[in-house]
């Protein structure tokens, strides 16, 4: 039995790889919504119908587990998920809100995301209720994901874009959560606008050490093996070879479109 993950599109490649890293004997089965692609910028009906879309197609492999991989859908959908699965379903908010809740020395604490997970509230209370009494500034920016996507990861252009979105935030926080696939890869720049005083939290970490304690708690947790990776998309852009290896770290070795 798999791991199934899902995300809008090739983000969730960075939590499926903290994945792989942290359970090297378990078999996943990813789907990428590279058709639909951004969630961030939808409406909450729509992302959550698009993710209970994604689940199911998912469900057609015997899963063990469900992991939302999209901080964007995990904000709109995480709860109609579990209500409508029997498979357990993971978040990636709720990771990155008790790690950040167990690291801050000051209890103010920031999370970024898109403007959908920002607007959602979701990290803002998941921070509340793990961290009680701390002050939680939360910050959407946009224009992470396409600089991601772009490869455009360091220099000057995205010191330039961070300096704009957390000037504000520096100074104000001890932790900043990264509430978003994309931003481990810009966490350079992030981490160098933000100043060394200042803890990043990637909920892409927090997760996969969430889906361990899981597995572990039930006696679900694959010990030995060589296990198999299966990688779906909804689309294949011409990008997508070199664009989904610098989320994963590796070539994806395999790779088939499908309709959900
Ligand atoms: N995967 C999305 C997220 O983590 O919120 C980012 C990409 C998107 O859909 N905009």
């Amino acid at each position: 039995r798999a791991i199934g993950v899902f995300d809008s599109g090739v983000g969730g490649l960075t939590v499926l790889r903290a994945i792989r890293e942290k359970l090297p004997h378990e078999a996943t089965v990813y789907l990428g919504d590279t058709a639909r692609v951004p969630y961030g910028s939808k409406s909450p009906e729509v992302v959550a119908r698009y993710s209970l879309n994604n689940a199911r197609f998912l469900l057609q492999h015997d899963l063990k587990l469900l992991v939302v991989a999209c901080n964007t859908a995990t904000a709109h959908a995480l709860p109609a998920l579990q209500a409508a699965l029997t498979v357990p379903v993971i978040g990636v908010v709720e990771p990155g809100a008790q790690v950040a809740a167990a690291l801050t020395r000051n209890g103010r604490i920031g999370v970024i995301g898109t403007a959908g997970t920002i607007a959602s509230g979701a990290y803002q209370r998941a921070l509340e209720a793990a961290a009680p009494g701390a002050t939680v500034f939360a910050s959407a920016c946009p224009l992470f994901v396409p600089l991601a996507e772009e490869g455009w990861t360091s220099g000057d252009l995205p010191r330039a874009v961070a300096e704009r979105y957390l000037g504000a935030l520096r100074g104000s926080v001890d932790t900043l959560v990264l509430g978003c696939t994309h931003y481990p890869l810009l966490r350079g720049a992030i981490a160098e606008v933000m100043g060394p005083g200042v803890t990043l939290v990637d909920s892409a970490q927090a997760t996969a050490a969430a889906v361990a304690e899981r597995l572990a708690a039930s006696g679900d947790r694959e010990t030995g093996g060589d296990p198999s990776h299966l990688l779906y998309v909804t689309d294949i852009p011409a990008q997508f070879p070199s664009i989904a290896e610098a989320f994963l770290g590796s070539r994806p070795e395999h790779v088939e479109q499908v309709d959900v």
